[in-house]
């Protein structure tokens, strides 16, 4: 076996002020423990560290909006959230939390030691107070109109529309949205880590670990972005009740800003993992190793801290006399999965949460369909149409049923052991030789993060177990030559075991049944492409995999996303009129008396119309969803007093009100049924 790493493998610790939803899972969470999953299986010596943030601003709003204390709401999502982990596989060894008192007191350490070098200037700046609630109000918790563009719902010193950055004092109409007063601005005082003067080193750490390890364009992307703006002095602390105080004397009522200690959340859990095994100098084999590798898996939004800001701060430590810290070797930063076409929204509601799926569907559907459509490179979205065409067609279709034909063959015609092999044909050698190479092909996109085609190619190694079940034909050699049948279907139960040891990363409790079919267990990675089976070898029954999943059931799901409010469409910007400007409106209910279609024209449709008085002829845009004939002898309503105009060619005297469906389509509105031709419609 390959010489074994050392690996310290950290996922973004999820705020506790809401549920994990599947957009965090593709983000971050997935890919982690795929990766981890597999560099166990090499035999690597890693630990993968994760837990919640439990300080900054999204908790303290959570706890206002919902009238508890910040502590109710942490306690609440981290054990939830830690148990739909759980649930999900997800094989952290450690989910700690940064309310600790391991953690406080790491994140206390980290400040003294920056304050006591003299690296944290201390500086005074104007800051929004709401004199009603008596406190500084975070960016998060103002609203205002912006200097530049004049959007409305501007933060205090940045706009999201514009994307420009302000001193809060030029934000025009300030709002807190704690008492819904205008704040005043007031005088505060902060202690600012010095992040210009690590740009240099930065660059070049960067620089450096791309050459030797290739990150992600996207993430260097973002990290240039940042560069080229030219990194400036950060506040490390906030006005705030919630949250790590600072460790000095004249600092009441100031906590440690939450991005400065949240990453050292991951030194702090690796603290208490090493207390939890008895070893309280672990975590200084991991994060202090000369020759341990550090990943760090996160989201897009996460970049700027754990690309810039925690190395920075982990090199500055570093200048001092202590014990040195890693800096990470990369940072396979995805980019965002939308949820049916839209971005997930957790105010209006639009997404799923894992609980719910879970509650549903099983967690390696959704590791599966989420491994296929990762955002790697460019955002993605989850479809519920796809989920179950990737359950049905490929997880239950080829892949389960490939073991299921199998299993079934062998027990019925095998006595349910291993068959021996004998002569090999060269389809069996074909078989055999993409068996063996396998393991070293998808485990190498694993490790340059390319989970989406690991996961791909490895649905290809079940089609072609498929391919090489139907081409052998084992029901046929079976009556004719048992010896050619037992060598198709110890190949076919080899490849199961390969099948169950390569699934294994992405869809862990699938690969556990199998392997207690196989009556075995997982070997390590590189063995699992070989012969690993012995003739003889006693087979458990076997189980069905993956059922169904019917269409009624995500038409369920489908159902539950058709709400408008939660799909964020505003209601559209209107210019008022007056009654005045509207009388001039005239609408009629008219009668249908003929329609046909126009030739040359796939949108209109001829109309003769009673308009109570004569006889007018009204060309309508709605063939697409209209059939001439349906529309004969019903009552619609025109505009009567519009201009005439032509379209294709022939005269419209008026125009029809139609109205759009729920599902698009554009419908000819009708009045009552007992509505007089030619009355007006006021
Ligand atoms: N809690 C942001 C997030 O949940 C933040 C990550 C911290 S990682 C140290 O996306
Ligand atoms: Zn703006």
């Amino acid at each position: 076996m390959a010489i074994k790493e050392k690996i310290l493998v950290t996922a973004a610790l999820p705020y506790a002020n809401g549920r994990i939803h599947l957009g965090h899972l593709a983000g971050a969470y997935l890919p982690a423990d795929v990766f981890v999953r597999y560099s166990r299986l090499k035999g690597n010596d890693i630990i993968f560290i994760c837990g919640s943030d439990e300080h900054g601003v999204p908790i303290t709003i959570t706890a206002d909006k919902e009238k508890i204390k910040p502590k109710d709401v942490i306690d609440r999502f981290h054990f939830q959230n830690k148990e739909a982990f759980e649930q999900f596989g997800m094989s952290f060894d450690i989910y700690s939390r940064t309310s600790n008192q391991i953690h406080h007191e790491t994140a206390k350490e980290f400040f003294l030691e920056f304050y006591k070098r003299g690296m944290l200037n201390e500086k005074k700046s104007w800051q929004f107070y709401d004199e009603k609630a008596q406190m500084f109000l975070p960016d998060r918790y103002v609203e205002g109109t912006c200097p530049k563009c004049g959007y409305d719902q501007a933060r205090s010193d940045e706009c999201e529309q514009c994307g420009s950055l302000y001193d809060p004092s030029e934000l025009k109409q300030p709002v807190s949205k704690i008492s819904g007063q205008t704040p005043i601005l007031k005088e505060t005082s902060h202690w600012y880590f010095p992040l210009g003067n690590y740009q240099d080193k930065l660059m070049s750490y960067i620089a450096e670990m791309n050459e030797k390890f290739g990150w992600k364009d996207n993430v260097l992307q973002y990290c240039n972005g940042w560069f080229k703006d030219g990194l400036k002095e950060r506040a490390v602390t906030r006005d705030l009740d919630w949250g790590i105080p600072v460790p000095l004397d004249d600092a009441s009522g100031k906590v440690l800003y939450v991005w400065f200690e949240a990453v050292l959340g991951y030194v702090s859990a690796t603290k208490e993992l090493g207390i939890e095994k008895n070893n309280p100098e672990l975590w200084k084999e991991y994060w202090q190793g000369k020759d341990t590798k550090y990943i760090a898996f996160i989201g897009k939004d996460n970049v700027v801290f754990h690309c810039v800001v925690f190395p920075a701060m982990l090199m500055a430590w570093n200048e001092g006399e202590n014990n040195k810290y890693i800096l990470p070797q990369n940072v396979p930063a995805n980019e965002f999965l939308n949820f049916e076409g839209l971005k997930f929204s957790k105010s209006r509601g639009w997404g799923i949460d894992l609980h719910d799926f879970l509650a549903k569907f099983s967690p390696d559907s959704l590791r599966y369909t989420l491994a296929l459509n990762l955002p790697e490179l460019r955002d993605t979205d989850f479809y519920w149409k796809d989920f179950q065409a990737r359950h049905n067609n490929e997880l239950a279709h080829i892949l389960g049923n490939f073991v299921n034909r199998t299993m079934t063959f062998v027990h019925k015609h095998f006595e349910g052991k291993v068959p021996p092999i004998y002569q090999l044909e060269t389809r069996d050698t074909e078989m055999l030789e993409t068996l063996e190479q396998y393991p070293a092909k998808t485990g190498a996109l694993i490790e340059k993060y390319r989970v989406k085609e690991a996961t791909l190619e490895t649905m290809n190694l079940a089609r072609a177990a498929n391919k090489y079940f139907n081409d052998s034909e084992p029901w046929k050699s079976i009556k004719v030559d048992k010896e050619r049948c037992a060598t198709t279907l110890n190949i076919c139960v080899q490849t199961i075991y390969t099948l169950a040891e390569l699934f294994y990363p992405l869809i862990p409790f699938t690969s556990e049944k199998i392997f207690k079919m196989l009556n075995t267990s997982v070997t390590d990675w590189d063995s699992c492409g070989k012969y690993t089976l012995n003739e003889g070898h006693r087979l458990n029954t076997p189980e069905i995999l993956f059922s169904t999943i019917e269409d009624g059931v995500i038409e369920e799901q489908l159902h539950l996303i058709k709400d408008e409010t939660k799909r964020g469409e505003k209601e559209p910007e209107e210019e008022q009129i007056n009654i005045d400007e509207f009388d001039k409106i005239r609408l009629r209910v008219v009668e249908v008396l003929s329609a046909e279609a126009i030739k040359g024209s796939d949108k209109l449709l001829k109309l003769k119309v009673n308009d109570g008085y004569k006889t007018r002829q009204i060309v309508a845009g709605v063939a697409k969803f209209h059939d001439p004939a349906e529309l004969v002898g019903k009552k619609v309503i025109i505009v009567s007093n519009l201009k005439p105009a032509k379209l294709r060619g022939v005269e419209s005297q008026g125009m029809i009100l139609a109205a759009e469906t729920a599902d698009g389509k554009l419908k000819v509105v009708h009045p009552s049924d007992d509505a007089k031709t030619g009355s007006r419609v006021k």
